[in-house]
């Protein structure tokens, strides 16, 4: 995203992305969001997965991307921003435990708010644990698409490294043997939530006449790190 630090005045703003088809802001002289965030000219601000500003800027004067480097060198601080971090080993990114708990402590199974959702439910499927009206949920449904009938899934995925995790689609037939089915299904629409969450909203959709009845649900595990 590109931002014309000119105070309210728009002139110049195709030159602020350079005439592409990305989003910019426009400062304005009651925001001055140039002074309020301390910014220098030309300073790309990376921000963590809580939005606290990585220091220092990466500034595009000092660093120019016309060199092939410079452009992997970006790459790497925004990769690093979004690396995937768990010290205390219970499956759940640090940043999701600060975010909402203020430390650590919390455990995978604990559910503090006694939505009857487990931390690790929550955090996988993009819920707040600090609130019981707001618990994730596998939905599924028949759909018509192009006059093709299907049977969808939709659920929620952690980015940024999948948050540690692996999401794999299974079916049972009994409800006690599961057997992956992912190969049957694909991937028909994502979308980013932008809702701080840091998940994705996935639709995969299988074709709807696969025998059946069938129970379906979503395993999640966490990778082997
Ligand atoms: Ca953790
Ligand atoms: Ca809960
Ligand atoms: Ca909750």
């Amino acid at each position: 995203m590109g931002i014309n630090w000119n105070l309210s005045n728009e002139a110049g703003n195709s030159l602020t992305t350079a005439d592409r088809n990305i989003p910019w802001l426009q400062d304005t002289l009651e925001s001055n969001v140039r002074r309020l965030w301390g910014v220098t000219y030309r300073d790309v601000v990376i921000l963590d997965s809580l939005n606290r500003p990585i220091n220092p800027p990466f500034n595009l004067t000092a660093n120019d991307l016309s060199s092939a480097a410079t452009r992997e060198l970006l790459k790497k601080r925004l990769r690093d921003a979004a690396r995937f971090v768990d010290s205390d080993d219970d499956g759940i990114g640090d940043d999701w435990e600060e975010r909402f708990f203020g430390d650590l402590a919390s455990g995978d199974a604990d559910d503090p708010d006694l939505d009857e959702g487990s931390n690790f439910f929550e955090y996988a499927l993009g819920s707040k644990p600090d609130s019981p009206e707001d618990l994730a949920r596998l939905a599924a449904e028949f759909v018509t698409i192009e006059n093709d009938d299907l049977f969808s899934l939709r659920f929620r995925r952690r980015l940024g490294e999948a948050g540690g995790l692996n999401y794999e689609i299974q079916r049972s037939g009994n409800g006690e043997d599961w057997e992956n089915v992912g190969d049957l299904f694909t991937l028909s629409r994502k979308t980013g939530t932008y809702d701080g969450s840091g998940t994705e909203e996935v639709v995969f959709v299988a074709p709807a006449s696969s025998g059946g009845p069938f129970l379906f649900r979503v395993n999640i595990t966490r990778l082997s790190r």
